[in-house]
């Protein structure tokens, strides 16, 4: 055995017999030595045309020595973890700095340091080996939401631009010296994607794939990830890369962080890790959890058996670390659980299908190739009554919806990006996962580089033979989705219960034996083809499905099987009623075989009991191949139901609410984020008001102050509320002539106020002013964003060009609130008299009132 594995091997077999501590905060930890300027430039930046006080990462290259010996305090106080100073030094976070070529030499220099201390420790405490976690952090843009208020499916940054950031980011911690890869602090499922994509392709380089360690940050009541998944919808998003651990860092304290950890511990089969902050953030930024008080709770972690690796963040010192160190000490560590196998899978929500699940919806609406409607709505780019196609199957019961934008006029690859893009602002559709429908491989490809939850690609098939499947089926094991497998080869499609048998098979052992897959996250699809279609080799169509179905579930164990139901009606186009008994006496026969899953018209699906006796019998003998006159029977009774239509739309029960007085539809429609009535139902309100402004002081003011309540409550999640704002905006919007006209002709601007937003000099962290803009822009302010690390000169300065009505600053470490306070005298001493707004994470009332007030 070499050293490296050597050493992993210790690893496990210390994770195995204890509780293993990590450090704690770096930031906290480096903010007590008030560094300059000057300090973080040292002489290699002195002429840096950026400001970089705040960089705190660079620290590594500029005051070594000042990261050395905090590492080795936090040895010396009992971790067993050291986290590399590399929180922001992938090239994305650095770009603020405009340093993002150091990105390499940022983290192997990191890890070196890292590295130094842990092996000094050790040369002085020879049965104490040490571990050095290379940290990758969330960087400061958010793959699945958008910056941009007007433009939901706007992005500033893709997978692929997050994946190169932490593929340079990994090779220079691992030449580095670091024997694990940290994930944390994770707020966007689809950054951390991007982040186990770039390790996934490092490990498949090495002999000895690097120890994965996950860590997720709630931010918020509602218990979910800011981009808006519950932990299970991220456990299963994340568990393709079969991490050593999951946990939660950041955020919360430990009193906080309880509950989640709690069931983190039910969800996944890994290890599980906390560092929490020393608490809550007091009212002047600090934390102030003692290390007694925070290892006390600890403790009784440890005792009731919720971790493996603990360690501190935002806030922990040594002191901290001691204590916890010694706190969890002889307790026996977690035994994590075990969980069944099943196809887990999610969007903002988790969706498990389990041998108990009885059958999967899988909505075939938004496909351009399935639906005439859908292809024009796509085609005439209509995207957001395309996006009422998907919400509609989801309304009527879809689990999954399948997208496809396989058309021959369109650029299927930019249609489905954009699509997935939209659908990723609507909560109410994006909370199931989605499979994505393309027999094109660069369309799923692109698919799979927008969705943040777990989803399923369709479809691979042996087609084009072993070595493009398995390249395939690596690439969405990667980026983390299920997959569906065409009964397909070589020789063509499948059509006999042999070929089915044969495929899925070979199918199956390739992805379990050869592509990391588990057969949880296989399924397969035997073909469903049209029956009484007039040629007699058709007529055994469905019967073979139904078999191979059977064969299997009962030989292929774990995997699934799913179809394209509505296929198998394809002779009575244009014949509703026969079409939907087909559907529901096919699934009828197909689940009781044991199909799992169908790509359905989810609305659509009368109940098999409730078919007329006469359909239902002859659709039988068709589908199970029962008599020789099977079809023509079917035909005879076909024409007499020609016109006799579906199933009811049951749309009108959906619309309940518009039976409601106008107050409280413009209540809902705020809350839910339903943009479709709010014109007529604002004018309506207008109409009955004596000035348009009572409109958006009564009812609108009162639906966003709910939205506010049950945000605070937890009861609403980030994205939620962004479409919230959005019909806040488009309310105003509609309003504001009649306001203008009522305002009189003097004052034609419609300008609720021009407001100065910035993140002050230090601090990067924008996505709280961002939100912000967001809401201010929706309320008709005019908002002008100097971005992130602005000196308060800069401020000031536009703030006077631009005479602004209103500066906000924002911030979210703790040296933010002095400089807050910094802008404030000066906007006093140049007796600047506008209303100052600070927010930030540190921010609080108290601050304001003694320190920045005055
Ligand atoms: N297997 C897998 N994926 C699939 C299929 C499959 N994806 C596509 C398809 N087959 C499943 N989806 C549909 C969607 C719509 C219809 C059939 C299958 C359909 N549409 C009406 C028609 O063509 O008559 C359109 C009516 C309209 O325009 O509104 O029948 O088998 N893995």
């Amino acid at each position: 055995m070499n050293t490296v594995s050597k050493k992993r091997e210790r690893f496990h077999e210390l994770l195995r017999s204890r509780i293993l501590v990590l450090d704690g905060a770096m930031g906290t930890m480096i903010q007590k030595h008030a560094l300059t300027e000057a300090d973080f430039r040292g002489q290699r930046f002195a002429d840096h045309p950026v400001d970089v006080q705040g960089n705190n990462d660079l620290l590594t290259l500029t005051r070594p020595e000042l990261i050395h010996a905090i590492h080795a305090a936090y040895l010396e106080a009992g971790a067993d973890i050291l986290e590399t100073n590399t929180f922001n030094a992938n090239a994305i976070s650095l770009a603020d700095y405009g340093m993002e070529s150091l990105a390499y030499e940022l983290n192997r220099a990191a890890a070196q340091l890292a590295r130094q201390a842990a092996d000094a420790h050790e040369m002085a405490h020879p049965h104490q080996p040490r571990f050095v976690a290379g940290i990758l952090g969330p960087t400061n843009r958010t793959a699945s939401l958008s910056p941009d208020v007007n433009n939901p499916g706007f992005r500033n940054v893709t997978f692929q631009e997050l994946r190169a950031a932490y593929a340079t980011a990994i090779e220079g911690l691992v030449d580095g010296g670091a024997d694990l890869l940290m994930v944390e602090t994770i707020f966007d499922t689809l950054n951390c994607k991007a982040a186990l994509f770039a390790i996934a392709e490092y490990n498949a380089r090495r002999e000895e794939p690097l120890p994965i360690l996950i860590s997720a940050t709630i931010t918020d009541q509602s218990g979910r990830t800011l981009s808006g998944q519950t932990l299970e919808a991220f456990c299963n998003a994340v568990a393709h890369a079969r991490p050593l651990s999951m946990g939660l860092n950041c955020a919360q304290g430990a009193e906080q962080m309880r509950p989640y950890l709690l069931e983190l511990g039910r969800l996944t089969e890994a290890l599980i890790s906390a560092h929490p902050n020393a608490g809550l953030p007091n009212a002047l930024g600090g934390y102030d959890e003692t290390a007694e008080a925070m290892a006390a709770r600890i403790g009784e972690f440890a005792r009731s058996g919720l971790l493996n690796i603990v360690g501190g963040c935002c806030g922990t010192t040594p002191e901290h670390i001691r204590a916890i160190a010694q706190a969890v000490q002889g307790i026996p560590p977690r035994v994590p659980a075990r969980r069944p196998v099943e196809c887990r899978l999610s969007g903002l929500e988790p969706f498990n299908i389990s041998p108990a699940t009885l059958f999967v919806n899988i909505g075939e609406r938004t496909n351009v190739a399935g639906s005439r409607q859908f292809a024009r709505l796509i085609l005439e780019e209509q995207y957001e009554t395309a996006l009422d196609v998907a919400r509609k199957q989801v309304e009527e019961g879809a689990n999954l919806i399948d997208v496809n934008m396989d058309h021959a006029l369109l650029d299927s690859v930019t249609a489905m990006r954009r699509f997935l893009h939209l659908l990723a602002a609507e909560p109410d559709i994006c909370r199931v996962p989605i499979m994505l429908d393309s027999s094109n491989w660069a369309v799923l490809e692109a698919g799979l580089q927008c969705i943040q939850g777990r989803g399923v690609v369709n479809s691979i098939s042996l087609k084009e033979g072993e070595e493009s499947f398995l390249q395939q089926a690596r690439l969405v094991h990667r980026y983390g989705a299920a997959v569906l497998v065409m009964a397909f080869d070589e020789q063509g499609q499948a059509d006999t219960l042999a070929r089915r048998q044969e495929i899925c098979q070979r199918a199956y052992r390739l992805l379990t034996e050869q592509a990391g897959f588990q057969p949880g996250e296989i399924l397969f699809d035997p073909n469903i083809f049209a029956v009484a279609t007039g040629i007699e080799a058709h007529n055994r169509y469905a019967v073979d499905f139904f078999q191979a179905t059977r064969w299997i579930k009962a030989h292929l164990p774990g995997a699934l099987v799913s179809g394209g139901v509505s296929n198998v009606s394809f002779s009575f186009r244009g014949n509703p009623a026969v079409r939907e008994a087909m559907h529901a006496v096919f699934l009828h026969h197909a689940i009781q075989a044991g199909m799992d899953m169908g790509i359905v018209n989810a609305g659509q699906l009368p109940i098999y009991q409730e078919i007329a006796p006469e359909l239902r019998q002859r659709v039988e003998d068709v589908l199970l191949d029962q008599r020789a006159d099977a079809t023509d029977r079917l035909l005879e009774l076909a024409d007499t139901l020609k016109n006799s239509g579906g199933q009811e739309n049951n749309r009108e029960t959906l619309l309940a609410w518009r039976q409601a007085a106008v107050e409280e539809r413009l209540l809902h429609a705020m809350v839910k984020g339903i943009t479709e009535f709010i014109d007529v139902d604002v004018e309506e309100a207008r109409c009955a008001a004596g000035h348009p402004l009572e409109v958006v002081e009564g009812p609108l003011m009162r639906g966003m102050d709910r939205v506010g309540e049950l945000f605070g409550a937890g009861q609403m999640f980030l994205p939620q509320v962004v479409k919230s704002a959005r019909v806040m905006k488009q309310a105003v919007a509609c309003l504001l002539p009649f306001i203008e006209a009522a305002q009189g002709a003097e004052q034609v601007d419609s300008r609720k106020g021009r407001i100065l937003l910035a993140t002050v000099k230090g601090d990067v962290h924008d996505i709280g002013k961002n939100i912000v803009k967001v809401v201010l822009q929706c309320n008709h302010f005019e908002v002008i964003d100097l971005g992130v690390m602005v000196p308060g000169q800069t401020i000031l300065q536009q703030a006077h060009e631009a005479k602004v009505d209103m500066i906000g600053l924002s911030g979210l470490i703790t040296p933010s609130l002095e400089q807050m306070t910094w802008v404030a005298q000066e906007m006093q001493r140049l007796g600047l008299r506008i209303p100052l707004l600070v927010g930030g994470a540190t921010t609080s009332p108290l601050h304001t009132a003694i320190k920045i007030a005055p």
